[in-house]
């Protein structure tokens, strides 16, 4: 649908529309797509204007290979400065003393970590894959499966266990036991409950490896306080930057050991890669300046009462919440006992059709392909961005029940898609606010 009155947003794309029509109408398209949708991927959010407008700066003319003080370019000055901030903010908001804020991506850091920590061929222990870990925690194409060897510890896989689909710490110690991994990494991108860093650390200390903690998925809510840090357990944790900690897209290294710091800073830059991207670092200070301040708790707060609003509701409707629920933003839906021939890619589908974006996901023992999938990750990082709180996200759980009942029924996902935009026009997107949108005008 196309914008009917001027917004930040608008302002930006005016620029855009006189020197490259054909790439605006593109971008514009995307806005329109992003401002009228319910965004439920569990790994993305909206950033705010002032992160989207420092990611559009002169920052990225300059080449600045190296580190502040360190260049290997003239020019650098300011770029030190930034860079400079961006690390002192993500040094205050973790609570630690070393931080580098270079890794394109979460996992451009992993890689760095694993080249700072280990020699090729090195063992490392990590959760199942297919369980809710990362593709940069071993899986066999991945550079962490084909230049390292990987060995897994599973959830609990008895449905009668009251840690069911919970990470099974006594396996973990026997596999790091077994093995005598020289890296063991905790930090999933599927996993909806609290990870008790400090079980981790007395498991890593007992078979002599160094604890890896990769928290990007809950970095925001770790940086507010809201889920437990992974400080002064790990010895270095990863991060990206754009999920619930509603930066720019990248990465981030921290850690207290300043010979860790050495080297990691050595295999980032420059093992693996090149020159910066200053603009992304520069947005990195501003994000990280808005989780620094008192607000940010409280959206962090409002993601994880939606995440658990939604995860309840669901299950009212006859859906099984993994684990039986949340403590953070994602949830992972168990769509068969609601439907036992629904499968996660057409649940994916239909949610899409009716203007709500999610993705399908494995659940714990998944007896179908990851092309198919039994279940859905959901997630509220975006949607409380936008200002929905538990009752919207009831009505989302509504709308669900509804599509999915429907079994994609073109007819009653249209009418989902209505209701859906009339919402989202209530609650417009950061950079998207104009008078008397919440009245709905
Ligand atoms: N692709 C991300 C996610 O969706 O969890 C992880 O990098």
């Amino acid at each position: 649908m196309p914008h009917d009155h001027t917004t930040i947003t608008d302002s930006i794309f005016s620029l855009l529309d006189t020197a490259d029509p054909e790439a605006a109408s593109i971008l514009r398209a995307e806005d329109d797509r992003q401002s009228s949708t319910i965004e439920l991927i569990a790994s993305e959010n909206h950033v705010s204007p002032a992160v989207m407008h420092a990611m559009g700066t002169c920052l990225t003319n300059k080449y600045a290979e190296g580190y502040p003080g360190a260049r290997y370019y003239g020019g650098c000055e300011h770029h030190d400065r930034i860079e400079q901030l961006a690390r002192d903010r993500a040094k205050s908001l973790f609570k630690c003393e070393f931080a580098n804020v270079q890794p394109h991506s979460g996992a451009s850091a992993n890689a760095a970590a694993f080249m700072a920590l280990m020699q090729p061929g090195d063992t490392f222990a990590a959760l199942v894959l297919k369980d809710g870990g990362h593709l940069s925690h071993g899986m066999k194409i991945n550079f962490s499966g084909v230049f390292y060897k990987p060995v897994f510890y599973p959830l609990h896989a008895d449905p009668d266990h009251e840690q069911f689909e919970r990470i099974d710490y006594d396996k973990a110690r026997e596999v790091c036991l077994e093995h005598r991994p020289k890296l063991l990494l905790c930090g999933y991108s599927a996993y909806p409950r609290e990870i008790d860093f400090a079980r981790f650390r007395a498991i890593a200390d007992e078979c002599g490896a160094l604890l890896m903690a990769d928290i990007a998925h809950i970095a925001g809510l770790v940086a507010a306080g809201v889920h437990a840090s992974p400080f002064p357990h790990a010895h270095i944790v990863t991060t990206t930057t754009h999920k619930t900690l509603r930066g720019p897209r990248g990465g981030l290294i921290l850690c207290n050991d300043e010979e860790i710091a050495k080297k990691i800073d050595k295999s980032l830059f420059p093992g693996l890669q090149g020159g910066p991207l200053m603009h992304i670092i520069g947005a990195k200070a501003v994000a990280f300046g808005e989780a620094l301040m008192p607000e940010f708790r409280g959206y962090s707060q409002r993601v994880v009462e939606n995440a658990k609003a939604l995860a309840g509701a669901l299950t009212e409707r006859g859906f099984r919440i993994t684990t039986g629920g949340t403590d953070n933003h994602l949830m992972l839906v168990d769509l068969r006992p609601f439907d036992a021939e629904l499968t996660g890619a057409d649940a994916e589908r239909w949610l899409e059709d009716a203007g709500m974006v999610s993705n399908k996901n494995a659940i714990p023992g998944d007896p179908r392909p990851p092309k198919h999938t039994s279940g859905l990750r959901l997630g509220t990082p975006a949607t409380t961005t936008r200002g929905f709180g538990t009752k919207e996200m009831e009505m989302v759980a509504g709308w669900i029940e509804r599509v999915l009942r429907a079994k994609g029924d073109a007819q009653e996902a249209g009418r989902v898609r209505e209701e859906v935009r009339l919402l989202c026009e209530a609650f417009p997107l950061p950079g998207h606010e104009h008078a008397g949108a919440r009245a709905g005008v």
